[in-house]
C-alpha cells in the first residue's frame, strides 16, 4: 500500500511541484491564472489544475472574477445540461462525530473502485481555538501521489455556518474533473442548510448517544438529510440503538426513503459500502440541472436578501417578484452574476 499522509490546511496536495503550482502562486501575486485552460484540463480530469482553480476562485479581484465566468464556461462545456457531471456531496455534523475519519475511508472505498474523489475540508476558522474538543481531531488521511485524489482544508473566512463563498464556485469546478466532490463541514442545523444549498446531496453524520440529531428532527430544527450516517458502529448497541431511533423519527416525519446508515471508520472498517450505495441511489432520484440551476437562483435571492435586507427585496416587489426576474436568466448564469441581476434591477427602480 502507498503511504498515507496527514492533509492540513494550505496544502495543495495532488499539485506537487507541477506547473499548476506555478501557476497558482503567479495567479496570488498578480494576473490571475487563465480560466479557459484551468476548465479544459479539469473537463481532461487533470486534478493537478485543481490548486491554481480554488485560489482563482478565492481570488476577490476583478480580472479573478472575469476568469471565474471563463472557467465556469469551459467547464459547463461538459454533459450533462451544462453542469460538471461529478457528484457534490456534504458530510456535515457536530464536532467530533467522525466526520474526517469517515472521509478518510470514504476516498480509499471510491478509489478501490477506480473513481476519482476531491474533498474540501471547510474549516470555520472560529473552531480553531476550540480545536478538537478532546484534541483527538483526526485529519483525512490520503495517499499524495495517487492522482486521482485531491484533497485540501481551507478556511471559512470567519463566517459563521461555516461555508466559504467560493466553495461553490470550487467544488462545482472540480465535479469536472472527478466522479465525487465532498465537502466536510462542521454543525447541525444552520450550516447543513448551507451545505445543502451548495451540494447535490446531503449526509448528515452523527455519534451515537449524542441524541442531537434525534431532537433536532423532531423539533424540524433539522432539515431531514439525503442520508444519514450513525458513526462509531464499533461501539455496537449505543449505535445500533442510534440507527434505530434515527429510523424510527424518520417514519415518523413520513420520510421513509432517507436511509439510515451505520459505519465504523476504526478496524474493522464497515459500512462504506452500503453508504456509498445510499449516495449514489439518491443521485439518480435527482434532475442535476434543474436543482443545481434551482440552488443558484435561491442563494443569489438569499444573498440579495442577506446584502439589502427586507427594503431591497420590496423595491423589487418582495421575494416572488425577485424570483421571477431569476427565471429569464441563463440557467448556467453563477450565484454572483444572479445577485447583479438583482442588484441592477433594484437600481433601476
Ligand atoms: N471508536 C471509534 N472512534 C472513531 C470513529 N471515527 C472517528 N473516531 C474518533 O472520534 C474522534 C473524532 O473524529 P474526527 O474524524 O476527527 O471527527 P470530525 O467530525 O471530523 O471532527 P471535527 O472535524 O473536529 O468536527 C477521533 O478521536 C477519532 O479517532 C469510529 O468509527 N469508531
Ligand atoms: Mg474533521
Amino acid at each position: 500500500m502507498k503511504p498515507l499522509r496527514q492533509s492540513s490546511a494550505g496544502e495543495h496536495p495532488g499539485g506537487g511541484s507541477s506547473p499548476a503550482l506555478g501557476a497558482a502562486r503567479a495567479g496570488r501575486a498578480g494576473r490571475p491564472s487563465s480560466g479557459t485552460e484551468l476548465g479544459e484540463r479539469l473537463r481532461a480530469g487533470d486534478l493537478s489544475a485543481a490548486p491554481a482553480v480554488l485560489n482563482l476562485v478565492e481570488n476577490r479581484t476583478d480580472a479573478a472574477r472575469e476568469e471565474v465566468v471563463l472557467l465556469q464556461k469551459a467547464v459547463a462545456a461538459a454533459a450533462l445540461g451544462g453542469e460538471a457531471p461529478g457528484h457534490v456531496v456534504g458530510v456535515t455534523g457536530p464536532p467530533g462525530a467522525g466526520k474526517s475519519s469517515l472521509l478518510s475511508e470514504l476516498v480509499r472505498t471510491w478509489r478501490a473502485g477506480a473513481r476519482s474523489v476531491a474533498v474540501l475540508a471547510v474549516d470555520p476558522s472560529s473552531r480553531r481555538t476550540r480545536g478538537s474538543l478532546l484534541g483527538d481531531r483526526a485529519r483525512i488521511a490520503f495517499d499524495p501521489t495517487d492522482p486521482g485524489t485531491f484533497i485540501r482544508s481551507t478556511a471559512a473566512g470567519g463566517r459563521l455556518g461555516g461555508l466559504a463563498p467560493a466553495t461553490r464556485a470550487a467544488a462545482h469546478a472540480l465535479a469536472a474533473a472527478v466522479d465525487v466532490v465532498l465537502i466536510e463541514t462542521v454543525g447541525v442545523g444552520q450550516a447543513e442548510v448551507e451545505v445543502a444549498d451548495v451540494v447535490d446531496s446531503v449526509a448528515v453524520v452523527v455519534q451515537p448517544g449524542s441524541g442531537d440529531a434525534l431532537q433536532f428532527l423532531k423539533a424540524g430544527i433539522m432539515e431531514v438529510p439525503d442520508v444519514l450516517v450513525v458513526t462509531k458502529a464499533d461501539l455496537g448497541d449505543i449505535a445500533m440503538r442510534a440507527r434505530r431511533d434515527l429510523a424510527a423519527a424518520l417514519r415518523s416525519l413520513g420520510e421513509r426513503d432517507t436511509r439510515v446508515v451505520a459505519v465504523s471508520s476504526v478496524s474493522p472498517v464497515r459500512g462504506m459500502d452500503d453508504l456509498v450505495a445510499a449516495l449514489e441511489v439518491h443521485r439518480d432520484t435527482l434532475d442535476l440541472p434543474a436543482m443545481r440551476r434551482d440552488k443558484r437562483r435561491a442563494s443569489a435571492l438569499a444573498a440579495f436578501a442577506a446584502e439589502h435586507g427586507e427594503r431591497g427585496l420590496r423595491v423589487l416587489g418582495g421575494p416572488r417578484a425577485a424570483a421571477r426576474l431569476l427565471v429569464a436568466e441563463p440557467a448556467g448564469a453563477d450565484v454572483p452574476a444572479l445577485v447583479n441581476v438583482l442588484e441592477h434591477h433594484a437600481h433601476a427602480r
